[in-house]
């Protein structure tokens, strides 16, 4: 089954639509979606994008990990964190199954993984630490998992509430959906690095790890193609004054033994509809 990839939607349903319907046109029916997170927030249908895209979770037909867009939502959700004014979730928050929304979104993954030709790899919406194998990497994010994604809401609003500096599922949480920087030691920030040298994948791919990832969030530095790395947030919901947005997916050629090498043109790019730019830029 084709794999397609596909960076932030942020709320722009209607450029979603569009890349589903050029996949069905394309593969008919024989395609699995992977969203490398923050299908909300920002853009002006989150409910939309999250309606379109549970029942294609739910029969095995995409893949998705949560984004620091979708740890807003919960956090808000469960009383956690007051809205913001640039938050644009209240069509899910004021619907008449947000409980329900609220409770499968913290069920989500932040983590999934299977192979492509001879490569493993990993989908995270924003960045992995750098001396994490394969292994490790799975078992830090099961951890969070289990409590993120509780029976007891409480154990989630525990995790959510903690402080990255005393609770390391808390630290690993937070690096996985939101970290832009990091150093060879792993220290990180969700700040843009000043040098290319400081960019999170920099020190991984140093470290010669054996697994591709495949990432989002990072709408600034556009679409990234390495060795090893694909990152797919080329920022649709930030169109306007004078920044090009565009949806794009990564398509990797079916019987390719590495489908994470370079040079690299299996991408789609769908471009913005509207103009979505307002004051913030995030
Ligand atoms: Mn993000």
């Amino acid at each position: 089954m084709q794999k397609i990839f596909l960076g932030d939607v942020q709320g722009c349903a209607e450029e979603l639509e569009v890349l589903l319907q050029r996949a069905d046109a394309a593969f008919d029916a024989d395609y699995e979606v992977w969203f490398a997170g923050d299908l909300v927030n920002r853009g002006p249908w989150s409910l939309r994008a999250l309606q379109r895209v549970r029942p294609l979770v739910e029969s095995g037909r995409a893949r998705y990990v949560l984004g620091n867009h979708e740890l807003k939502l919960i956090e808000t959700g469960l009383g956690l964190r007051a809205p913001h004014p640039s938050d644009t979730f209240g069509d899910v928050l004021r619907s008449a199954d947000a409980t329900d929304w609220i409770e499968w979104l913290r069920r989500r993954p932040i983590l999934e993984t299977a192979q492509l030709g001879e490569r493993k790899f990993a989908m995270v919406h924003a960045s992995v630490h750098p001396r994490w194998d394969f292994e490790t990497l799975r078992r830090s994010a099961a951890s969070v998992q289990d409590r993120l994604g509780s029976a007891n809401p409480e154990v989630a609003k525990h995790l959510l509430r903690a402080d990255p500096a005393q609770d390391s599922d808390k630290e690993i949480l937070a690096r996985m959906t939101s970290a832009r920087s990091a150093n060879s030691d792993g220290k990180w920030s969700k700040e843009e690095p000043n040098s290319p040298e400081g960019a999170w994948y920099f020190a991984w791919r140093k470290a010669g790890h054996d697994y591709g990832i495949v990432y989002g969030h990072w709408a600034r530095q556009g679409l990234h193609v390495a060795p090893g790395l694909r990152g797919l947030d080329t920022g649709c919901v930030h169109h306007g004054r004078g920044r090009e947005g565009r949806l794009t997916a990564w398509i990797p050629e079916a019987g390719v033994s590495d489908c994470f090498a370079v040079p690299d043109t299996h991408f789609w790019h769908v471009p913005a509809l509207h103009c979505y730019r307002r004051e913030r830029d995030e």
